[in-house]
C-alpha cells in the first residue's frame, strides 16, 4: 500500500465529497506493518528527555505501543474518549478548505499510505506516519486539542480575509515544527520533529538553527522552508499560553497590520526578538541555504 504524490483538484473516486476515503487496514502488507515498526522503535527510543510530556502521555493513552500501523477505529475510541477528536483517512493532501473544514469539527485527517523502505529518513509527502505518530499524540492533550480546533476555525476565515500564507506559518512554527518550554528545559513537540529521526536530535542539541521565543505577528511574517531542517524553531512557553493568544487574539487587524510589514527572511534574527540560541547557521551555510 505505498502510494507515491496525490495533489488532486477533485476527490478521487470512492471519495466522498470530504475527500474521506476508508482507511483499509486490512490491505496494510507485512512490509508496511514492519516500516511502521521500524520506525516506532527509531523515534521512541529517542523521545525520552526531547519530547515533550504531553506528547509523551499522549502516546501512551493511545496505546500506540501494541505494534504495527494502527487500526483508525480502535484509535479513535482512544483519542475521541480523551479529547472528542478522531481520525479520518485521506488520499494525500487535501485542499486547504477542506482540510480546516476538518480540523474546526475535531476531525484530522491522516494519510493513509505508509512510506515505502527506502524511503525512511524523509518523504515529503505525509504518510500514516508522519500523520500518525507525528501528530495524533498531542491531540490527545485537552489544550492542544483546543488549539488545533482553533486553527481550523481561523483557518476558514484566514480563507475568506486571503492570509493563508501568514496562518499556514503559525501551522508550520508550531504544529510542524515547535519547541516548549518545559521545567527551564527546550522539549520538542512539532510533528514533523519527532517523527524525524535526525531533527529529533537537530532542533535540540544542534549550534546551527536559531531557537526564538515564541510571538504571534513575528512569526506569522516569517518565511520557511519544506525541504530541509529548519533554521529557526519558535519557542512556546506553554500550551495554554498558545491556545490563549490564539483565541485572544483578533486576526483581522492582524493580517492587516503584518500585510504591510513585509517577510522575515528564515534564520534573520531581529531586535525585539527574545533569543534563546543565536544559532551559527553553519548547518544551511554548508548546505548552501544561508
Ligand atoms: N492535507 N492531508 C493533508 N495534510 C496537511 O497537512 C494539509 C493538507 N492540506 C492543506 C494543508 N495541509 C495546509 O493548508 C496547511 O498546512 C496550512
Ligand atoms: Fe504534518
Amino acid at each position: 500500500m505505498a502510494n507515491d504524490t496525490h495533489v488532486l483538484a477533485h476527490p478521487p473516486e470512492g471519495a466522498g465529497a470530504d475527500w474521506t476515503i476508508p482507511q483499509d487496514w486490512e490491505r496494510y502488507t507485512d512490509e508496511d506493518h514492519g516500516t511502521w515498526d521500524i520506525l516506532y522503535a527509531r523515534q521512541t527510543e529517542m523521545l525520552p528527555g526531547r519530547a515533550s510530556r504531553a506528547f509523551l502521555k499522549g502516546l501512551e493513552t493511545l496505546e500506540l505501543s501494541r505494534g504495527g500501523i494502527p487500526n483508525f477505529d480502535e484509535l479513535n475510541e482512544r483519542l475521541t474518549a480523551a479529547t472528542g477528536w478522531k481520525v479520518v483517512a485521506v488520499p494525500g493532501l487535501v485542499p486547504d478548505d477542506v482540510f480546516f473544514d476538518h480540523m474546526a469539527n475535531r476531525r484530522f485527517v491522516a494519510g493513509n499510505f505508509i512510506r515505502r523502505r527506502d524511503q525512511l529518513d524523509y518523504l515529503q509527502e505525509p504518510d500514516i506516519f508522519h500523520d500518525v505518530f507525528g501528530h495524533v499524540p498531542m491531540l490527545a492533550d485537552p489544550v492542544f486539542a483546543d488549539y488545533m480546533a482553533a486553527y481550523g476555525r481561523g483557518g476558514l476565515r484566514a480563507l475568506e480575509l486571503g492570509a493563508l500564507k501568514n496562518l499556514a506559518r503559525l501551522y508550520w512554527y508550531t504544529v510542524e515544527f515547535g519547541l516548549v518550554e518545559e521545567q527551564g528545559a527546550l522539549r520538542i513537540y512539532g510533528s514533523g520533529i519527532v517523527s524525524s529521526k535526525g531533527e529529533s536530535i537537530f532542533a535540540l542539541d544542534d549550534p546551527s538553527p536559531n531557537r526564538i521565543g515564541f510571538d504571534l505577528e513575528r512569526v506569522m511574517r516569517t518565511e520557511y522552508r519544506i525541504d530541509d531542517y529548519q533554521q529557526n524553531y519558535f519557542v512556546v512557553p506553554s500550551f495554554d499560553e498558545l491556545l490563549r493568544v490564539t483565541v485572544e487574539t483578533d486576526f483581522a487587524p492582524l493580517y492587516a497590520r503584518i500585510g504591510g510589514q513585509g517577510d522575515i527572511p528564515i534564520g534573520a534574527i531581529l531586535p525585539d526578538d527574545r533569543v534563546i540560541t543565536h544559532g551559527t547557521q553553519d548547518y544551511a551555510k554548508a548546505r548552501g541555504e544561508a
